[in-house]
């Protein structure tokens, strides 16, 4: 047995080991951590079997270059040329063809993705709220529409179906279909919520919605994620809060009563908001 050949031999048992051992920590590894809504549940799906793709090419191509290194460094002026790849048939229908599937492959998965149910509804055109439930026996018993604006450096959050009230935290009822409406007061700001697998840009003047099924109850930070300005680092919130149905009920109706005095001065609810002072009663 030639040098080469046992060295072959040894990089390709330590490619399976160390792709056996990568596959099962891609199984069990939590990313991101949390998955408590449908549409963060879709994204570790893809992020995990892009990840459980790209891990054994990832280790071959590492393994290949240590080989090629212990090879010349066994024999420091290889014969070998380029010459050995150009023009050979073989090499290059293997490589397109390898190439080619993987692109198509990708293509299917990516067009499927994008045409699933769940897709349109978090595009805003149609989906479960149409065609009535598809999550497989599910409670849905929920559907809840929440506003939030962004503004330097916070968010607000409105309920208009209960009385537009403002709060400055965002609690959510779990098993609820939620579209948020997503607006800005001054410069482009944009709403990510990891847990839930929200990100959407709130823009002056503009109403972008995003739709989602909360199915996880917890408190998930969240943050602002466009540079928008000195305290764009401190836009967050620790406190964002899924909770069940009925400390929901009990946080709505303590809101509603803190709201209470201030309700007059508070702008009619409406899908975006021109911040003109006067406006606002001064
Ligand atoms: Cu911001």
């Amino acid at each position: 047995v030639s040098p080469t050949r046992r060295l072959m031999t040894r990089l390709a048992i330590t490619w399976a080991l160390l792709v056996a051992a990568g596959s099962v920590v891609i199984a069990v590894l939590p990313f991101p951590p949390d998955n408590a809504s449908d549409t963060a549940q879709s994204i570790t799906t893809t992020l995990r079997l892009l990840t459980w793709l790209a891990w054994p090419i990832f280790i071959a191509v590492l393994l290949a270059i240590a080989g090629a290194v212990l090879v010349s460094r066994r024999a420091p002026a290889p014969r070998v040329s380029a010459e050995k790849l150009r023009g050979n048939p073989r090499m290059t229908g293997v490589w397109v063809g390898v190439v080619g599937v993987a692109v198509l492959l990708l293509a299917v998965f990516g067009t499927l993705t994008l045409t699933s149910e769940e897709a349109a509804e978090t595009l805003g055109v149609g989906g479960r709220g149409v065609s009535g439930g598809t999550t497989g026996g599910q409670v849905e018993n929920t559907t809840i529409e929440v506003q939030v604006i962004a503004q330097q450096w916070a968010f607000t959050y409105r309920y208009p179906g209960y009385d537009g009230f403002e709060s400055a935290h965002l609690v959510l009822p779990v098993n609820a279909n939620v579209t948020f409406h997503i607006t800005s007061l001054d410069v482009v700001h944009s709403f990510w919520y990891p847990a839930l697998g929200v990100k959407a840009d709130a823009v002056p003047l503009h109403d972008n919605t995003f739709a989602t099924h909360v199915q996880q109850i917890g408190t998930f930070r969240l943050q602002c994620g466009e540079l928008c300005g000195l305290w764009h680092g401190g836009m967050d919130d620790s406190n964002a809060q899924v909770v069940s149905v009925s400390d929901f009920g009990t946080w709505v109706a303590q809101q509603k009563a803190l709201n209470e005095p201030i309700k007059q001065y508070l702008p009619p609810y409406s899908y975006t908001y021109v911040p003109d002072p006067p406006a606002y009663g001064t």
